[in-house]
């Protein structure tokens, strides 16, 4: 597939994908949506791949839906939102959360709207000091998506969710980082480096490990402590049966650094 509104390489194990619509702040549109997608979908049936990386270019990491594509049918008619989630931001966001491989997620700039959502379904999500999140949904009378209820509710708690999501303003990435809503800030013409470092530690770990890991942690969003026990114990089940569990013990006895390769 030709890529118009992205940028994708892969470097190290790593599936680099970069939003590439500088101009309108990576604002997503149905192309945009199709082509990140497939590059996932490339990146989890390579087995060379075993880290995502997610960012943006220019000053924005992506500005939400793209307010000028599909937004409202020929003649001003409205059109069916639902119909949009479900079919489009809906399957992606379903598509990362079940993602076998970890997903870094670099912030360059503004995430607004379902790009702030977006941004918060990484596993771990760093930023550059100029970037900042905006639940933008409410400056045009309508409510966040792409799981951004969920993970903003979880992530930071009730009271700074609703006030970011009812008053739209912009948190900064410092901020961000504060209340636990991202990982980690760093300077901006760091960030490339940093992401690089964590997503290439990744692809060089226990990839199985991380896939029932990045499960466990979901599931405990909902489970009960016993539900949690049971889910552990068979996450714990299949990482025991894994080769990069036994090199890993077999490295740690023979004091030397654990060679993974993600089976
Ligand atoms: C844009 C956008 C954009 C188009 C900047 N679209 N052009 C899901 C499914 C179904 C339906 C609807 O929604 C959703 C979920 C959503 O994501 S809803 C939320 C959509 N996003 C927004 O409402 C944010 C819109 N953007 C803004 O409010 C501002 O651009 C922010 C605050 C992000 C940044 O402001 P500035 O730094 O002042 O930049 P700017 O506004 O000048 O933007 C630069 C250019 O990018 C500009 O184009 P132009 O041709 O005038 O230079 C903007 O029009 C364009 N742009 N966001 N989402």
């Amino acid at each position: 597939m030709a890529y118009n509104c992205i940028l994708n390489r892969i470097e190290d194990g790593v599936s680099v994908i970069t939003f590439n619509r500088p101009e309108k702040l990576c604002a997503m549109n149905g192309e945009m949506m199709a082509e990140t997608s497939h590059a996932i979908d490339e990146a989890v049936d390579d087995n060379s791949v075993r880290a995502i990386l997610l960012t943006g270019t220019g000053r924005g990491f992506c500005s939400g839906q793209d307010l000028n594509d599909r937004i409202q049918a020929e003649g001003g008619q409205k059109r069916d939102l639902g119909q949009t989630l479900d079919q489009g931001y809906n399957r992606f966001a379903r598509k990362i959360h079940t993602l076998r491989l970890p997903l870094v997620v670099a912030v360059n700039g503004i995430a607004a709207g379902a790009g702030a959502s977006l941004a918060l379904l990484g596993d771990i999500v760093i930023a550059g000091n100029s970037a900042s999140f905006m639940q933008a949904f409410v400056r045009i009378g309508l409510v966040p998506d792409c799981g951004g209820t969920y993970s903003l509710t979880r992530l930071v708690g009730r009271a700074r969710a609703l006030g970011m999501t009812l008053l739209g303003d912009p948190i900064d990435a410092k901020t961000a980082a504060d209340w636990g809503l991202i990982w980690q800030t760093v300077e901006d013409d760091k960030l490339m480096d940093e992401a690089m470092t964590i997503a290439r530690k990744l692809a060089a770990g226990p990839t199985k490990s991380y896939a029932l890991i990045r499960q466990a942690i979901r599931a405990a969003d909902t489970n009960s402590f016993d539900e949690q026990l049971d889910f552990e114990m068979q996450c714990q089940r299949a990482a025991g049966y894994t080769d990069d569990h036994a090199e890993g013990v077999q490295a740690f006895l023979d004091k030397r650094p654990a060679d993974f390769r993600g089976r």
